[in-house]
């Protein structure tokens, strides 16, 4: 809980912290909020990131401080990983035998590190964090509340998701009033997507499949060569399955280089797909999930339509 994380960091100086592979808003906006927050609490703070940062996140404070790594080397005194169920979900070397503080807000969290701060309730990772830099009497400059803002906006879908409520809003006007600037955040994420990436969309979606409530599209590894895509580009496109009016549920599948899909699942609500998700050894939320499935596609796309109890059309 956020009392044990606060004495925790007390009682140490220097801290790595990291989130898992292909971060997302959530996971880039943290670390870099919490960084900032770490060192004005006198620490040091260093953020180590598998993929490093996305394109839409680079003009965030101190985005160009992560370190994109395989392994974490360094004199740490504690390890802080945000927004994972395991060590392995980072995609980091090196974590093992470190003191870990683990923070997240997803429904399959799972208690892994020495110590644990698990909150489902909180919209985003940033949340918590928020509450943190508040408990410890952090000023939250314009720089972190930038992160978090990004970190809230995202997470929620732009206010849009299930669990958006009053609370929500205030946390974002405290950012607001902190310095985060609404559309300076909205701009670098909504319009500050590749060439490549819109390519990729459109391969996507000319292929669109619908079954029932099910809507559900792929990309392979000839897609993603002949648009010169990069991993990244491929977040979020499942949300454009799912802006279909009676899609329930919606599903994107990422051909990987040794053959196996790389699953993104989405639901208006009615659909757990956390648990569907879980069902395949991946996790997430019950609206928005992921998971790793053997190919082909059609194999893979049926092992869904068979968990979500969706006929073959
Ligand atoms: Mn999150």
């Amino acid at each position: 809980m956020l009392s044990q994380v606060l004495s925790q960091i007390e009682q140490r100086d220097r801290f790595v912290l990291t989130s898992h592979a292909r971060p997302d808003g959530d996971a880039v906006g943290s670390s870099l909020g919490f960084s900032q927050i770490l060192r004005s609490m006198g620490k040091q703070a260093e953020v180590v990131l598998r993929d490093g940062v996305p394109r839409i996140y680079h003009s965030l404070p101190y985005a160009d401080k992560v370190v994109k790594a395989e392994r974490v080397n360094g004199n740490y005194q504690a390890a802080i990983i945000l927004e994972c169920d395991s060590i392995q979900r980072t995609r980091l070397q090196g974590l093992e035998d470190r003191f870990l503080i683990n923070i997240d807000h997803h429904a399959s969290a799972r208690p892994f590190a020495h110590v644990n701060w698990i909150d489902p309730k909180a919209v985003a990772t940033a949340e918590m964090i928020y509450r943190l830099a508040r408990e410890a009497g952090v000023q939250i400059s314009a720089e972190i509340a930038t992160c978090l803002y990004t970190a809230v906006l995202t997470d929620t879908g732009s206010f849009m998701f299930a669990g958006t409520n009053e609370h929500t809003f205030e946390l974002a006007r405290e950012l607001v009033l902190a310095g985060a600037d609404p559309a300076r955040c909205a701009r670098n994420i909504y319009f500050g997507h590749s060439t490549a990436k819109m390519r990729l969309l459109g391969a996507a979606l000319s292929k669109l499949q619908r079954e029932g409530p099910l809507g559900w599209i792929s990309v392979s590894q000839e897609q993603m060569e002949r648009c010169q895509a990069r991993e990244e580009d491929c977040e979020g496109l499942v949300n454009y399955a799912l802006s279909i009016h009676d899609v329930e549920v919606a599903a994107f599948f990422r051909e990987l280089p040794d053959g196996r899909f790389r699953v993104s699942l989405r639901s208006k609500g009615g659909y757990d797909v956390a648990a569907i998700a879980q069902r395949f050894g991946g996790g997430g939320h019950r609206c928005a999930s992921g998971c790793s499935l053997d190919g082909p596609l059609s194999a893979a796309a049926a092992a869904i339509r068979t968990e979500l109890g969706i006929e073959n059309c």
